[in-house]
């Protein structure tokens, strides 16, 4: 691996803000493609890495593994300072970047673990579609209540330059039920996010890992 880091993610998947993060850092790193979510295999291969069987993972040049998505791109963030995509400890936006960090990892990402196999939590196959609704409400929900507290600092969340949570926020708005529904629930943040999906910097990215196919708005 050269001494650089190794992203354990998937196409589409949270993964996809930590290799866009380490993109804009400029950091070498390598990915080790593990579509968890697609088949028994895939997640064995990915349970010797992380127990959880889930991605993202981040082995650091140290040899210490990261798992979860907001731990790791704030982690990444502070690393590389140079990068600005996080503000330091003492900036008055501190509070505000920590968070939404964790509000969208907690409130928002976790209930992927349902959507992406329903059949988890289902009790049979009309629960499903309940399940199915009830969590695409929930959702919707908690990007409602984002919308109106995290009224966007500048151009981004925080202020006239792309930050971490920005690229968090920007995937996993991606997600089912997509974008079209973002945009009515948080028009704010959807400014933002179309923003970060036309960043320069990250138009390459984009288009091999979370590319912008017909329909993909939903
Ligand atoms: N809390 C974790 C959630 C990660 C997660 O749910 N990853 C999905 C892909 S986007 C996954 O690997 N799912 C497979 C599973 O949970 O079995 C994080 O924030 O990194």
């Amino acid at each position: 691996m050269g001494g650089g880091y190794v992203v354990y993610g998937a196409a589409g998947s949270g993964s996809v803000a930590v290799e866009a993060a380490l993109t804009l850092i400029g950091a070498p790193y390598e990915v080790v493609e593990r579509q968890t979510w697609a088949d028994e295999a895939a997640a064995e291969a990915m349970a010797r890495v992380n127990p959880m069987r889930q991605v993202p993972a981040l082995a650091l040049p140290s040899g210490e593994l990261m798992t979860e998505s907001a731990a790791i791109l704030t982690w990444l963030a502070d690393s590389h300072p140079a990068a600005g995509l996080a503000p330091g400890v003492d900036s008055p936006l501190r509070p505000r970047f920590l968070r939404w960090m964790s509000y969208v990892s907690a409130q928002i990402y976790s209930l992927y673990w349902v959507r992406d196999d329903i059949t988890r939590l289902a009790a049979d196959q009309a629960h499903e579609a309940v399940l199915r609704e009830r969590t695409a409400a929930r959702i919707e929900h908690c990007w409602r209540m984002m919308e109106a507290q995290a009224e966007p600092a500048g151009r981004f969340l925080l202020g006239e330059e792309i930050s971490a949570l920005d690229l968090y926020v920007t995937v996993v708005s991606r997600w089912g039920p997509r974008r079209k529904g973002f945009y009515v629930a948080a028009p704010r943040l959807g400014e933002v996010v179309r923003r970060v999906d036309a960043e320069p910097r990250l138009g390459d990215l984009w288009a091999q890992r979370f590319p912008f196919t017909e329909g993909w708005e939903g």
